[in-house]
């Protein structure tokens, strides 16, 4: 398989991007900064990915100016039913799943099909973005994400004119998910967008969070944010990513058809079935007192891309 370093030239991995994260730029390039000025080579990064740190600034542009949520309530309070449904579960279990050798097999209406290593995707454009996160469940926060945009990943296999959707899998591990004896959902779990969502730029395949590789228990290696929609549609521990002609199926609309819907655009008019969607539980509140915002404050950049739906149909 051919690496990343022909395809990405290094100086797209600028020095300013790793410099500002001092303590990764110093483990990786040893301190010299005559390194700098060259940017890291791959097998540098790499070096510096396996203190556990990731070199990536955050891009103003692309992040709310609001404080992100304290990294323990992140890491603590999470739905990953492989690991269980209860929100302590997966921060008590998930140490148990395994993360390499990880491949993530992007496939479909591409011209051409990749298999991935994760190591070489931690070597794309990575970059921190603010983002506010809701769940369906009317709880929030805010987090400060790494990662690169889904269409970094989409140029290097060239999606056909027939790829109207993208398909998420995420991964099975018999031995190590405790939660997978329960038939919640026809695992494994999957999630999908239409294309122009997935290569809208807002939206990101995430592999770490607050300056550090993702916590097992938020995804790693690699998961979704689509900030814009209500959590469920952030697929953990993606394997496959299948460009498609059809809508395709997905765990959610799988489960409750009345309840969940393939778009989950984040939408305070349109109450789920049990509750209302017009306040959030902005953890570690306990209240649900901040009103929520339509497409959950992104609606500048993305309502266009609903133009003429019915959104109270299209939930
Ligand atoms: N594989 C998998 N991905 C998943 C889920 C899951 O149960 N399994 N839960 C989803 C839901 S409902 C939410 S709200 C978010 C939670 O992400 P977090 O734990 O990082 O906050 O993950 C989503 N991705
Ligand atoms: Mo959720």
């Amino acid at each position: 398989m051919a690496h990343f370093k022909d395809h990405i030239p290094s100086s797209e991995i600028t020095p300013k991007d790793i410099f500002l994260n001092r303590r990764s730029f110093m483990a990786a390039a040893g301190g010299t900064l005559a390194a700098a000025s060259m940017g890291l080579s791959p097998k540098q990064l790499h070096a510096a990915q396996i203190d556990g740190t990731l070199p990536a600034t955050r891009n103003k542009d692309f992040s709310v100016d609001v404080t992100p949520t304290a990294k323990n309530i992140i890491s603590t309070y999470n739905n990953y039913y492989e690991f269980g449904t209860d929100k302590s579960s997966p921060s008590r279990y998930a140490e148990r799943l395994v993360t390499r050798p990880w491949t993530v097999e992007v496939t479909g209406e591409v011209e051409t099909p990749r298999i991935f290593d994760i190591d070489d995707l931690l070597k794309l454009p990575l970059q921190e973005r603010v983002y506010r996160f809701r769940c369906v469940e009317a709880w929030s926060m805010v987090v400060p994400w790494i990662g690169f945009e889904f269409r970094e990943l989409a140029k290097l296999v060239n999606p056909t004119s027939k790829a109207k959707y993208v398909e998420f899998t995420t991964v099975v591990q018999k031995e190590n998910m405790t939660g997978l004896r329960y038939p919640i959902i026809d695992w494994p779990y999957k999630e999908g967008l239409r294309i122009d969502e997935a290569m809208h730029p807002l939206t990101l395949l995430t592999v770490g969070l607050y300056g550090d590789l993702l916590p097992n228990q938020n995804g790693a290696p690699i998961r979704l944010i689509v900030p814009w929609k209500y959590g469920f549609k952030g697929a953990k521990s993606i394997v496959r990513i299948a460009f498609v002609e059809k809508q395709p199926k997905t765990s959610w609309v799988e489960i409750q058809p009345q309840e969940y819907g393939f778009y989950a655009n984040v939408n305070p008019a349109v109450s789920h079935p049990r509750w209302s969607q017009q306040y959030e539980r902005a953890l570690p509140n306990l209240f649900a007192s901040q009103p929520t915002l339509p497409f959950n404050g992104y609606a500048d950049q993305v309502a266009s891309l609903y133009t003429g739906m019915d959104l109270s149909k299209y939930y």
